[in-house]
């Protein structure tokens, strides 16, 4: 739960814990199994306390929410001790008022400096962060973003506020999971207007790099947010909705008056960058090559999909290759990247979303880790399609100990010798998986994947369990990735026409 917990301070979610406690009289006799989880708690909440009255615990609750909700989004935590859970007290539900949540808003003033900012810029950018997702305000963003005519750079966490093949969405940032385009156009930008971020290391790379002959506009709900960082030129506390609202209102005044911009030259540049900076996919060896398993999947899931991912080669891989169309439909723990998440959290969202095609994608040590979570979604009836993509590997971390000689214990291959045809892959997850009430199918040829994972969804409907695929993997691929957005490794070939790399995005992007 701490894991949990942490998970969703960083990433800005909300979410209410409630642990049982000891009685109070015995808090202090170290009784059985009573630990100060408030003071455990309390670097990865918002808000936790230990409630020692009866007659505060509505009062708990209603500052919890109002925590929770306030500012920032965030995790909090309410622990109960049992005598506390069991006392009666005087409480009117009737004249309950939960306490309005706090959000600051950006002013008329200052939406007109920014426009002003990036009117009078040249190559300007937005960086558009899950903040935008949290406010619900990804239609804004995008009709700011045409207003203006001006590309939009989504961050991990705000993937989705405008779909891939938007003519103005011009790849994503970062060291790991971005693209070749994306990190090009930021580079010959020369304003930013980040909002709803945070300027995270893994988007940002060294500061200096990132910041280098450009200005910058930050507009974020939590104030200790802006100049964390780097100092922007401009800085707004705002809630993102209620700064879109603002900046929209000026933009549409602006461009009326026609006071805006001509960005067609800018945009092109980014465009022609978005459809020929590509990254190779379609590879025809086998074992599989990870890279050909997101051009499959491309072909598979519809626009409509919501992929479920934690951390790895897989999902570094699954965000540089995979396309996003919609806010919400990327449900990732960016910040801390907890391995085992992918499993309860795809469980979580598909519990959430009835009607949704939802996709996890996991490496195996991730799928391993809380694999026994599955036997609930098979309880609970909780359908969904899970890539697994087995390299018998810590990939990740083999990746980054290639500096040592050693590949020092991150392999996780032996010799199963209940499985011989797996050829030392190690763990037979297609047993596991049907131990646990679940489906599983295993893919070894590329040709296979598509069908294979047109078969799970079909699976998924029928059984109404999960349903793993299995694609055995390259053991040793490098997955692009650098120190910096100008020093990243390219390990592979980059696509050597444009029909060997993701076709949507192409499709869009030549439009
Ligand atoms: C709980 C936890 N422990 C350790 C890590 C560090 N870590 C990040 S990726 C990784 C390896 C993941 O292996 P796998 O899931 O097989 O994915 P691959 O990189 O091979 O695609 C590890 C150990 C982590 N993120 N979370
Ligand atoms: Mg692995």
């Amino acid at each position: 739960m701490i894991t949990g917990l942490y998970s969703a301070h960083a990433d800005s979610i909300p979410i209410l814990c409630i642990t049982g406690q000891a009685p109070r009289d015995r808090l202090h006799k170290e009784d059985f199994q009573a630990v100060d989880i408030e003071s455990i708690a309390k670097p990865v909440t918002k808000y936790c306390a230990t409630v020692l009255e009866p007659a505060l615990v509505p009062r708990a609750f209603q500052h919890a929410f109002h925590v929770m909700r306030s500012g920032r989004p965030g995790p909090v935590l309410l622990d109960l001790p049992l005598d506390v859970q069991l006392g009666e007290i005087e409480f009117d539900l009737d004249s309950y008022e939960p306490l309005e949540a706090y959000k600051p808003s950006a002013s008329r003033k200052q939406a007109e400096q920014v426009i002003d900012m990036l009117n009078s810029s040249e190559r300007p950018l937005i960086v558009s962060g899950g903040g935008v997702i949290n406010a619900n305000a990804s239609e804004q963003l995008q009709e700011l973003a045409e207003i203006l005519n001006v590309p939009v750079i989504p961050t991990l966490m705000g993937w989705g506020t405008i779909a891939d093949d938007h003519p103005l969405m011009v790849g994503m940032v970062g060291l790991q999971t971005s693209h070749q385009y994306g990190n090009a156009t930021l580079l010959s930008s020369d304003l930013v207007l980040g909002i709803g971020n945070r300027w995270a290391n893994r988007h940002t790379g060294s500061v200096g790099v990132y910041t280098e002959g450009r200005k910058f506009i930050h507009i974020d709900i939590e104030p200790t947010q802006i100049g964390r960082v780097f100092c922007p030129d401009l800085g707004i506390v705002s809630d993102a909705g209620e700064a879109l609202t603002q900046l929209l209102e000026v933009a549409k005044e602006r461009k009326a008056a026609e006071q805006l911009a001509n960005r067609d030259k800018w945009v092109e540049e980014c465009q022609e960058r978005k459809a020929t900076m590509l990254r190779k996919t379609h590879y025809e060896e086998t074992p599989v090559k990870p890279m050909r398993v997101y051009e499959e999947m491309n072909k598979v899931f519809d626009r409509d999909t919501c992929y479920v991912s934690t951390i790895g080669l897989s999902q570094i891989a699954a965000a540089q290759f995979l396309h996003v169309y919609k806010p919400r439909h990327w449900i990732n723990c960016g910040q801390a990247g907890p391995l085992g998440w992918t499993v309860p959290a795809a469980l979580g969202v598909r519990a959430a979303n009835s009607d949704k095609q939802i996709v996890a994608i996991s490496g195996d040590y991730d799928f391993q880790f809380m694999i026994e979570e599955l036997a609930a979604g098979a309880q609970f009836n909780l359908p969904y399609v899970h890539v697994l993509v087995n390299n018998s590997y810590l990939g990740l971390i083999r990746q980054a100990q290639r500096q040592f000689d050693i590949d020092f214990c991150v392999q996780l291959a032996f010799e199963n010798q209940n499985a011989p045809e797996l050829e030392g892959y190690g763990v037979d997850h297609v047993a596991v998986v049907e131990g646990l009430g679940c489906k599983a199918l295993r893919v070894r040829n590329p040709e296979d994947i598509a069908s294979s994972l047109e078969r799970a969804k079909e699976m998924a409907q029928q059984y109404k369990v999960p349903v793993v695929v299995e694609i055995i993997l390259e053991k040793v691929t490098n997955i692009s990735m650098g120190v910096d957005i100008n020093a990243i490794n390219e390990f592979e070939a980059l696509a050597e026409s444009i029909a060997d790399a993701p076709t949507a995005i192409v499709a869009s992007a030549s439009k």
